[in-house]
């Protein structure tokens, strides 16, 4: 059984982000290579630093992960996360369009283009197969997980207002 949360009194101690960029029926992600779940797929994203709004911090997260910019990036999601083995982390997703520059590998990061009606979600943390289609339609989202270490032992999405 997961352990019990008072999610009324919840709050993230690590706060991140999570960027997906979406062109032409295909999807920008990374093969992560270093840090919380490295060898996993992923978006490009992370920690948000002091004096970083968010918004700042996802767009930065992606100029060091992989050399591009996010044009005009949109909150779609929050992401709750409980963890065994780390700091609860409070997640922003976000979804942009379009990116200047030349998607690159780097010390963190490989680039994969990868078609929307593929995700590779069996290479993906467990909770991504969940929301990542609600971020794909456009729509918004609240989610909730309990993992222990790398497994999901709850969650639950809600849709949100835009
Ligand atoms: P660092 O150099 O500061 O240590 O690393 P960072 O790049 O700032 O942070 P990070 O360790 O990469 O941050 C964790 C990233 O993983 C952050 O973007 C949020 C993301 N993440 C989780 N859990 C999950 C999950 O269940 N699904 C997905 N898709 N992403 C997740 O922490």
């Amino acid at each position: 059984m997961p352990r019990p949360i008072d999610w009324t009194t919840w709050t993230g101690q690590i706060l991140a982000t999570l960027m997906f960029i979406i062109r032409d029926g295909q999807i920008l992600l990374i093969e992560k290579k270093r840090g919380l779940g490295a060898g996993k797929i992923n978006g490009p994203g992370g920690k948000i630093d002091p004096g970083e709004t968010p918004l700042q911090a996802a767009i930065r997260e992606t100029q060091e992960e992989l050399h591009i910019t996010p044009l005009h990036p949109v909150k779609l999601g929050e992401l709750w996360f409980s963890m065994s083995d780390c700091p609860d982390i409070l997640c922003h997703v976000y979804r942009a369009e379009n990116f200047t520059g030349t998607p690159t590998e780097t010390d963190e990061a490989i680039p994969l283009w990868t078609p929307t009606t593929a995700i590779p979600y069996h290479r993906m943390w467990e909770d991504d197969q969940q929301w990542l289609p609600l971020l794909l339609d456009n729509k918004t989202f609240h989610g909730r997980f309990i993992f222990e270490k790398d497994h999901l032992l709850w969650s639950q999405i809600t849709p949100t207002l835009p």
